[in-house]
């Protein structure tokens, strides 16, 4: 992307936020927010309080890795999870979606009910008509937060060393980037770009002690499972985990990670049955690869489908996936003969199906 059309797209989302003084904006992450979305977030925050607008960063699911909840906390960002409970109708002037496009937040349907405006749509994942914004920006880099960053510098914020905030600022988007393209092995050259610019206000410090929570033993369980189930072919590793607390969920794809690190595996796909409080259980499954030609976007739909209403099961980025299936009326705990009957159905039809996507002959 050349740098006049890096000005005209920050100049664009830039000018979106001019005369809307008093306005509070709902900043929705992703149900599950990771390190990218939350940076992002939280430099829409900085960036609409300096142009007078409060924000509020608002999510439907639940934040449970380690180390976004020690983020969270070392930076002082505060996040807004809305349950069941309705949004009011004057709560919000307008809605920002970052490092999502709507498709993974359960908040849109309830946001669109009291009508509250799409200002704008920022991302990169693969394009998905869910929204209809003001202004969009999707750009296939490697993090979100390198997008905001790329504002900041070109008129966004004047970031300042002496402001303790503008350091957190960017130490949250430099986890965002670092997490997000796996160490920057995936980065491309904006991630650089904008690692650079962050580079001065860093708190390092900060840094490293956000990197170094460590695995909970229920998430070191979650990976022994990973491990003993894992079936491998073709380079792909498929491994069900069975069931697991909602407070769990972040165990998938941190085994998925792990799985990866195997000589013989290219992709790795790791899933279970997130029992969640309320809204009852759904398979959530994760997809890591290192193979450049595979596109996670595309398998996961090809493999996994849509649901009735046309919603794709999965879908994903350059180098990570992820997939939901809500199991609707077979959700609930029963007894355990059942639930292992349950967990026992859905595990072959997964790897059915994603045996007969890689073309392996077998179940
Ligand atoms: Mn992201």
């Amino acid at each position: 992307m050349t740098d006049d059309v890096s000005d005209k797209l920050a100049a664009t989302f830039l000018s979106l936020l001019q005369g809307r003084e008093g306005e509070r904006h709902a900043v929705v992450l992703q149900d599950f927010p990771d390190p990218d979305a939350i940076s992002c977030g939280y430099a829409y925050q900085l960036i609409a309080e300096e142009r007078g607008i409060e924000t509020d960063l608002i999510y439907g699911g639940r934040i449970s890795h380690q180390e976004n909840i020690a983020m969270i906390n070392l930076l002082h960002i505060g996040l807004t999870k809305w349950g069941k409970e309705p949004i009011p109708a004057d709560l919000y002037q307008g809605s920002i979606f970052v490092d999502n496009q709507g498709t993974t937040s359960n908040l849109v349907d309830r946001l669109e009910a009291v009508g509250v405006p799409v200002l704008a749509v920022v991302d990169h994942h693969a394009l998905q008509d869910r929204l209809t914004p003001l202004f969009q920006d999707i750009r296939p880099v490697g993090a979100c937060a390198s997008i905001f960053a790329d504002y900041i510098d070109r008129g966004g914020l004047d970031l300042k060393t002496s402001k303790p905030e503008h350091r957190r600022l960017a130490t949250a988007l430099m986890h965002g980037i670092i997490s997000e393209t796996g160490s920057m092995i995936t980065a491309l050259p904006l991630d650089f770009n904008s690692a650079a610019q962050l580079h001065p206000f860093l708190d390092h410090e900060l840094l490293v002690e956000i990197l170094h929570q460590q695995r909970s033993h229920r998430v070191m369980e979650v990976i022994r499972l990973a491990l003993e189930n894992r079936v491998v072919r073709e380079g792909f590793c498929l491994s069900g985990v069975g069931y697991l607390r909602s407070s769990d969920r972040d165990a998938i794809p941190q085994a998925a990670d792990f799985l990866l690190t195997e000589a013989t595996t290219h992709t790795a796909i790791v899933y279970g049955i997130v029992t969640h409080s309320h809204e009852g259980e759904s398979i959530h499954g994760s997809l890591r690869t290192t193979e450049v030609a595979l596109g996670p976007d595309s398998f996961l739909k090809e493999a996994l489908g849509r649901m009735e209403n046309g919603i794709f099961y999965g879908g994903g980025k350059s180098n990570a996936g992820g997939f939901e299936i809500p199991l609707g009326f077979l959700s609930g705990q029963d007894d355990t003969e059942l639930s292992q009957l349950k967990w026992k159905a859905f595990d072959e039809k997964i790897r059915r199906k994603f045996f007969l996507k890689i073309g392996v002959d077998e179940a």
